[in-house]
């Protein structure tokens, strides 16, 4: 008897079977960020073919240089998450101001935060590019509206993950039961699941950083890198170095192989450089569900408090014991 290849929407339908108590809206998000996933990896696919590479010559909320592919990129999330309605508000790295979903006849009681192209230096040279999220429920008579409610921490988060866009596309995510792998097959048009629950060795030999900073960075964790890079055969020392200018890509290598992924805050800015709310915190909810640990360094990232939508936070991902190694040179 021949099996089906088990996709996306099957397995989103049997979970929702198996869940009591549930309306089936944060199943329906899941197929709609599927969606988002999917048109945006049929744009990349084309990329210097078509006339999407290249800056729009604008400035995002963050001051960064906003490229072409990122704000289609928010486009896509925007058009299908309104068309589709099944989230309140969308929070995204590209908009300075929440986006509220208005719908007359249905509004949904969940917030969406997203960074819809991460890795944007990647762009113009065909690298791996991902897009990261979030999943919060709103609560009870919120309007959804005010960044005030919309302050969560990752503890709060109901699902989380990312698409990654590398030389397959692959859809990651959780809901707090376990972290899922889905291939996108392009023929079918459909995620297939390729690994469930994934479990992430204790310790690694990876470590990703951009080193071209390391001047800027506290002794502890300039130290820790000295360790990492000591030939030691009996602690798999030294690491390897892999760096790929997408959070996404480098976290999915350590989630699949073990190790770690720093982007340390410096010493004139401690905040460092990634995003709590789209960035750092749906990806250690991934790598915590696989076993893993994501710290600021000092403290986990999914008890932070966020203070503004946009807040930035250093960033310690990874193996548990590699993570909690780090944590130690930085606290010496
Ligand atoms: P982005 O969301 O604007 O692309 O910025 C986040 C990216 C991460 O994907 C990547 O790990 C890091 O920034 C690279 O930064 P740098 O070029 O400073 O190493
Ligand atoms: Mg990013």
């Amino acid at each position: 008897m021949m099996h089906a290849p088990r996709s996306l929407t099957t397995h989103l339908l049997q979970e929702q079977l198996s869940t009591t108590d549930t309306t089936g809206e944060f199943f329906h998000i899941m197929t709609q960020v599927a969606l988002a996933g999917k048109m945006i990896a049929r744009d990349l696919k084309y990329g210097g073919l078509s006339d999407v590479l290249g800056s729009t010559g604008k400035t995002n909320v963050q001051g960064e240089e906003v490229q072409k592919l990122d704000e289609r990129a928010n486009e896509i999330f925007v058009s299908v998450f309104r068309e589709s309605c099944v989230v309140r508000t969308l929070v995204s790295e590209e908009m300075a101001s929440p986006y509220v979903v208005q719908s007359a006849e249905h509004s949904g009681r969940y917030v969406l935060y997203f960074d819809p192209l991460d890795g944007s230096s990647n762009i113009d040279v065909d690298a791996s590019l991902g897009s990261v999220f979030s999943i919060h429920r709103l609560q009870e008579n919120s309007s959804g509206d005010r960044d005030q409610e919309l302050l969560k921490t990752g503890e709060d988060q109901v699902g989380a993950g990312y698409v990654l866009y590398g030389s397959s596309t692959v859809l990651v995510w959780t809901n707090g039961h376990g972290v899922h792998v889905f291939t996108l097959d392009p023929e079918l048009g459909e995620f297939i699941l390729t690994r469930e629950n994934v479990r992430m060795p204790a310790r690694g030999k990876i470590y990703c950083v951009n080193e071209g900073n390391r001047q800027k960075w506290s002794q502890g964790v300039q130290r820790y890198l000295d360790h990492i890079k000591e030939s030691d055969s009996a602690s798999g020392r030294p690491y390897t170095g892999r760096y790929s200018g997408c959070l996404a890509a480098d976290v999915h290598r350590i989630l699949l192989k073990g190790g770690i992924y720093l982007y340390p805050g410096e010493v004139k800015k401690p905040e460092g450089k990634l995003r709590l709310l789209y960035e750092a915190a749906p990806l250690t909810f991934i790598v915590e569900q696989a076993g893993g640990l994501g710290s600021t360094g000092v403290e986990p990232i999914r008890a932070i408090q966020p203070k503004i939508l946009h807040q930035r936070v250093p960033l310690f991902i990874g193996s548990r014991e590699d993570v909690e190694q780090v944590q130690g040179f930085i606290r010496a």
